[in-house]
């Protein structure tokens, strides 16, 4: 499944100084440009933001859990809607997960094995077996643009014998996956692991890399490890990735792995942290966080950043969004989720545009210098 007319992956512009670089994505609901951040809508939904606002803060595309959408309403369902754009209204690209990491946070409730990943629902505890080609058949029903491989995040720590094996039977898993696709109207992306072995993660990335999927995923990391780590990983793949496929760091969305992820050649990223930590009453700014519960803002009639365009900061005040969080009003998360969403998005943007003029290493430098956790 190498070459596919309803995908394509362009790259724009080069960074001199990193990895770094801008690109255009074509999928069959429409083009992305990269580097991208995708908001993760879980449950057929970004939570606590309505399509339209999820737009209004220029996502390309978002993600979906088939773990989630499987187990409820369940992928029949969704088929018989007309597939999950049509069943949530949502006409950009969307990308699903496999499950598998999903299955795999469930502890003592799953066994893998060659075969797959059996579980246990977290709602009813009723058994049921996630196989390589069930979660191909499971996604190619809720019709997303792009489908990911069943693979297993390796725990942390692990040692090299365990991360090894469990390589390998993703690989394996790769290829089945790749054998059970029926259609071309949707991309599947290989997933690497490899732990924190570089010797493991540069076998994973050939492995991957020749099994010529439309894209390529990295799988494993910020799972618990320091991050000057994470990032001797990323360079162990992408040196190795094709330059001429998507790259996509799985999971991880925090401002400085976002600019440090781009500078080693990572196109896509998704993380749950801008609207979780939303939901929690915390704002991202450009130096971090800002915990907009604490009593310092009570009387703070600025935005939460001057500089935001979104519809939070361009309406409302840290000491009204502050009293929404205190009262628990539905509205501070929404505000919230709304503002990091196209904080992050806008750093995206800013970030395309510096590597597009040449800039994107003093901007690195800079942002780098001005970040705190
Ligand atoms: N595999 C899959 N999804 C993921 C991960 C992974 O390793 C991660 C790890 N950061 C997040 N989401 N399939
Ligand atoms: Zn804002």
């Amino acid at each position: 499944m190498g070459y596919n007319r309803n995908f394509d992956f362009k790259v724009e512009a080069v960074d001199g100084f990193s990895r770094a670089r801008t690109g255009v994505l074509k999928t069959p609901h429409g083009e992305i440009k990269t580097p991208v951040f995708m908001p993760v809508g879980t449950q057929a939904t970004v939570k606590a933001m309505t399509n339209d606002q999820v737009l209004e803060c220029g996502a390309q595309i978002i993600l979906g859990n088939t773990y989630h959408l499987y187990m409820r309403p369940g992928h029949e369902l969704i088929r018989e809607a007309g597939g999950l754009h049509q069943f949530m209204n949502w006409k950009k690209p969307i990308l699903t997960d496999s499950g598998g990491f999903q299955v795999f946070s469930l502890g003592d409730l799953r066994k893998l094995t060659e075969e797959g990943a059996a579980f246990q629902s977290h709602l009813d505890g009723s058994r049921h077996m996630f196989t390589p080609e069930k979660v191909v058949a499971i996604q190619e029903a809720l019709g997303s643009d792009i489908m990911m491989v069943l693979d297993e995040c390796t725990p942390y720590p692990a040692d090299f014998a365990y991360t090894k094996h469990s390589m390998e039977r993703t690989h394996r898993w790769a290829k089945r996956c790749r054998d059970a696709q029926q259609n071309d109207k949707q991309a599947l992306f290989g997933i690497v692991q490899g732990g924190m072995y570089p010797e493991l993660r540069k076998i994973s990335a050939e492995e991957i890399a020749r099994l010529d999927f439309i894209g390529n995923a990295i799988g494993g990391l910020s799972v618990g490890e320091p991050k000057p780590m994470m990032y001797e990983m990323l360079d162990a793949v992408t040196e190795i990735l094709p330059e001429d496929k998507p790259r996509y760091l799985m999971g991880v969305g925090s401002a400085d792995c976002l600019v440090e992820g781009v500078a080693r050649g990572v196109d896509m990223f998704d993380c749950v942290l801008q609207t979780r930590i939303a939901r929690n009453g915390t704002a991202l700014v450009r130096n971090g966080k800002l915990v907009i519960r604490n009593a310092e803002y009570a009387k703070d009639f600025r935005p939460i950043d001057e500089s935001c365009d979104c519809y939070a900061c361009r309406n409302h005040t840290r000491a009204y969004i502050r009293h929404l969080v205190k009262t628990n009003e539905i509205l501070g998360a929404i505000l919230l989720s709304i503002h990091n969403t196209r904080f992050t998005i806008r750093l995206m943007e800013e970030i395309r545009g510096h590597i597009q003029t040449g800039t994107f290493e003093e901007f690195r430098r800079e942002f780098m210098a001005d970040f705190q956790i």
